[in-house]
């Protein structure tokens, strides 16, 4: 192996411990606000609102730092109804009976249907691909790893960020998706793994209730 440079780890902040309380605290009273939503108004959202969360959502931990994402961001009207004409198709079958009988129980609460109208009317579809062969440079084609895992991650962030900075997200997965490849001008190698709608709510948008029922500590940790 080669040596490798490396740099000394300086920078995170040495709170005390009654500040980290107060600020997981803080950060958990924020990130609790988010809410996924599905009816958008059609106000325009600063573009460098979107550059700055996807240059956050790029710092986030991946395989062997290959950093295997692309965000398309969408907001041509013609490219917003290409991906919702072709996603309110594949819905359509998916609501028809595609889904099977459970899914579409465990969907009932949540009151969605193959009526995508958000896909055109919110600024931003950001279409997010997993690239499974890349690197880290330009024109490279080596193999990437952990693709799905980094993928997920990255999203999460971006979410994270578009929240802090008081917009709505709408995670939006058509099955299958690979006609987004074609509409975004992606080449092969790369897979879409879903559409982040994101925009501010409209006046009258509306969450589910069956949506904010969080589980409790006890049920999602243990402590071992
Ligand atoms: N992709 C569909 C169905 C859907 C599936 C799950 I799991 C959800 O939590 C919500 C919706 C749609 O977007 O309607």
């Amino acid at each position: 192996m080669k040596p490798h440079d490396t740099l000394p780890y300086s920078e995170l902040p040495d709170y005390s411990d009654d500040e980290r309380i107060a600020r997981a605290q803080a950060f958990y009273e924020a990130i609790k606000t988010r809410r996924t939503c599905r009816d958008f108004a059609d106000t325009p959202v600063p573009r460098e609102v979107i550059e700055t969360a996807l240059l956050a959502a790029g710092t986030a931990p991946n395989g062997a730092n290959h950093q295997p994402w692309h965000f398309a961001v969408v907001e041509s009207e013609e490219k917003k109804k290409a991906i919702r004409d072709a996603a309110e198709s594949e819905e359509k079958a998916f609501y028809e009976g595609k889904a099977g009988k459970e899914w579409l129980e465990a969907l009932a609460p949540l009151g969605t249907d193959d009526d995508k109208p958000y896909l055109e009317t919110a600024p931003y579809l950001i279409v997010i691909f997993g690239q499974r062969k890349g690197g880290m440079h330009p024109g490279e084609m080596k193999q990437n790893y952990y693709v799905n895992e980094s993928v997920g991650i990255a999203t999460g962030m971006l979410i994270t960020a578009l929240h802090d900075a008081g917009l709505a997200t709408l995670t939006h997965t058509p099955n299958p998706m690979k006609f987004l490849n074609e509409v975004c001008e992606r080449p092969a190698n790369e897979k879409a793994a879903m559409i982040l709608v994101v925009g501010k709510p409209s006046d009258t948008a509306t969450i589910p209730v069956h949506a904010t029922i969080k589980k409790p500590l006890d049920q999602i940790s243990s402590w071992l």
